[in-house]
Formats: C-alpha cells, structure tokens, sequence
C-alpha cells in the first residue's frame, strides 16, 4: 500500500503535557487536499492536557440500585440531544487518504457483518467480538503507521489488519477456524502476528500486557539501529491492569516509541466508565508517566490520523512514547453474546448519531471528494 508521510514539521520542544503545536496552532502548510479551513480554538482539559474534540458529551451514567431487589442499573444524567459534531480537518491527509481511510471503514464494517451473519449460520468457532463504532479508531491510527513501524492489535482492531495488508478473508477465516486461515485452523480468533512485512504481534488476551511487549519492540529495534513507533491498543478497562503501569513507564523512561491509543469507550464489559475509574479523562494519567498526551474524538478519523501520525513522527525521532486517549463507544456488546442490555438506550441512540462512517461520509460528500456514484461505487466493491 502507498502512503505518503505527512511533510516533517518543526515542532516546539515537547513537554510531558504537551502534544506538539497543536491541531489548529500549526504551519499554514496545506494537506494537499485543500481542506484546511478555520479551526475552532483548540482546549485543554484541567490539567493542561490538548482536546481536540468539537464536543465533549454533557451527560453521566449512574448506578441505580433497586432497594427491594437490590438490582442494579444504569442510567443517564444531562443532555443527550446536542447538536452531532463535524469532523475536524485534517492537518495531514490528502484527499486519496481521506478517501483510502473511508474504504478500509468501509471494508472493516461488511466484514464485521459478514461474521456476525456467519456465527449465527453456525460457521464461526468461539465467539466473535466487533469494532461497531470504533472503525475510525482503528483504521485511521494503523494509517498513521510507516511500513517499518509495528503495530499489536486486540480484538477491536481488525481495521487495523485491514490496513497493514491482511485481507478480510484471512480475519473471516480464522474466525472459523478453516485451514487456510493465518493460524491454519488452530485458533478461532485473533491470536496470530505476522513478524514481515506487516509487522504484526499478536494479540495478548490479558489486558495490557502487549504494552511492555510493544516496549520491547521498539527497544529490539533501537539495539539495531533504528527508532520505530510501537503502536498497540488498550481499552479503558484495560489500562486499570498493573502492566499497563509498568509498560509505559519503562517506554517512557527509556523514550522508546511506544504510542498507545486508549480506547475510552466507556463500557468495560459491563462497567460503566464512571464506576471504573475516576479521573474525567485517562490522559491525565500520562503526567505520571512524564510523556505527552492528548485527547481526541475517536469517532473522527482524521483527529485519530493527526494525533497518531503525531506521536509515531515523535517515535521516529527519538522522543519517546505517547498515549492517546480516544473518546467513543463500544457500540455492541462486548462480544456477541453479549446483548449489552445494561446499556441505556438514549446512550445508545446518543452514539448512534456519531457514527464514524456516516459522517466521515458526509464530510467527503460536502467538500466534494466523493460524489454520489462514486460512494455508491465503492460501497458496491467493498
Ligand atoms: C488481565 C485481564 N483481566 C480480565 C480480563 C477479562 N476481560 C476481557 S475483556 C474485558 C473488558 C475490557 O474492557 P475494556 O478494556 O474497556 O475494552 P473494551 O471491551 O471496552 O473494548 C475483561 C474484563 C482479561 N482478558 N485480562
Ligand atoms: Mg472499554
């Protein structure tokens, strides 16, 4: 796959809260696409930590007991009905990368559905779990890659295979187990890596151990010669285990690039992010660690390109790791057997209206990349 890197930038000094200039502080260089146009102020949390978010949702979950059953539920607190955010321009991609991008979401979608239809035919071994509403997240970070870069994804990452150059039939195969399938039918998930040319560690299913592991890789590579970005996923569940503690702090006190994006996806299982850790926003946590952070609107795949390409520009130049925390929704259950009933519905209907595919859509409609055949077109192939 050709990919054009983004042109080098002169980038202030780092400092551990600081992501870089900033998605609208930067250098009046046009992406190629023509698309920059007048950003809103960029903000930053309490603690001085970038958000590039056009909107940070207004409402809670909480925990409801019932004091006879003593059942517990959820429910939402505040407003659900705000106006649904445009995607933030690019400072990077050109106009076929916009477009690239669009395709492999595209792509990772019908595949995502394609499985589901198979499990309930009986065809899938074990059980399967979708990236439904995170495809962006996936997609856009992998895209960030440069060839010699390596990636680890989890379960929700299968865009991101799509992207270094695994064919959906080789993720749907394995899924069933069939003999043609990377693990030749030893595996019904995701547990293969690919060691060249696309630079694969395979999934570690105890949360957060790939983050020492992806250390480790961009350490290995350091001892040959070279600075890699190391890039891996951790969801918010995830990043309260004990390695993921140690494996970022050994990435940032030896400056290996490691760039780990947290998927905020605000369910773990079925733990609401308010009753699963306490500060508003997991990229606080980076201040501990000493390395930069930076909150971003998972939905929207160019903040996830631009902050990606970011951190791994960092990792090729030797600044050390940084995480990413990218805000969103586990739009199904946490796998398929799971109906996620605990689940609100506005909350639900709340996301739905933020579906990263559909507004990239109408993004690429409005600025004229795509026209109505060519989307059809597209849609048709994929
Ligand atoms: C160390 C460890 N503890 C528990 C589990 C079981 N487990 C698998 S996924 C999951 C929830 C993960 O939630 P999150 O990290 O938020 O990811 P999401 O499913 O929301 O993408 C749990 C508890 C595990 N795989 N590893
Ligand atoms: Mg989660």
């Amino acid at each position: 796959m050709k990919k054009t890197s983004p042109p080098a930038k002169k980038n202030p000094p780092l400092t551990a809260h600081n992501f870089g200039p900033g998605i609208n502080q930067s250098s009046k260089k046009s992406n190629g696409g023509g698309a920059v146009a007048a950003q809103p102020a960029m903000k930053t949390n309490h603690l001085g930590i970038q958000d590039w978010r056009l909107e940070k949702p207004q409402f809670k979950v909480i925990e409801i007991t019932d004091p006879k059953s003593g059942e517990v539920h959820y429910e939402t607190r505040g407003n659900l009905n705000t106006p649904v955010p445009p995607i933030r321009d690019s400072k990077y991609l050109t106009k076929d990368q916009h477009l690239e991008i669009y395709r492999y979401m595209l792509l990772n979608r019908r595949m995502e559905v394609a499985l589901e239809n198979l499990y309930k035919q009986g065809k899938v071994v074990g059980g399967v779990y979708f990236g439904l509403g995170q495809e962006s997240c996936s997609v856009a970070s992998a895209y960030a890659l440069d060839k010699d870069d390596w990636f680890a994804p989890m379960i929700r990452n299968q865009g991101a295979l799509l992207v270094r150059g695994f064919n959906a039939s080789d993720v749907m195969m394995q899924y069933m187990a069939k003999a043609g399938s990377p693990t030749k039918g030893k595996d019904g998930t995701s547990h293969y890596g690919d060691i060249g040319p696309r630079n694969m560690v395979s999934p570690i299913s105890m949360l957060g151990d790939l983050i020492p592991v992806m250390a480790g890789v961009a350490l290995g590579a350091r001892l040959q010669g070279k600075q890699i970005a190391a890039l891996t996923w951790i969801g918010d569940g995830g990043q309260s285990t004990g390695v993921t503690y140690e494996g970022i702090n050994f990435a940032a006190v030896k400056k290996l690039g490691l760039v780990l994006v947290i998927e905020s996806n605000a369910w773990a299982y079925s733990t609401p992010s308010e009753y699963q850790y306490l500060p508003e926003d997991l990229a606080d946590r980076a201040l501990g660690y000493g390395i930069p952070a930076v909150i971003i609107d998972g939905t929207d795949a160019c903040q996830v390109y631009d902050a990606t390409r970011e951190a791994v520009e960092r990792a090729h130049r030797g600044h050390g790791a940084s995480i990413i925390e990218a805000k969103m929704m586990r739009m199904k259950g946490h796998a398929i057997h799971d109906g996620a009933a605990y689940v609100p519905k506005e909350m639900h209907d709340y996301w739905r209206k933020r579906d990263p595919i559909d507004r990239f859509e109408k993004f690429l409609m409005a600025k004229k990349w795509l026209t109505p055949d060519a989307n059809k077109k597209m849609i048709d192939e994929v």
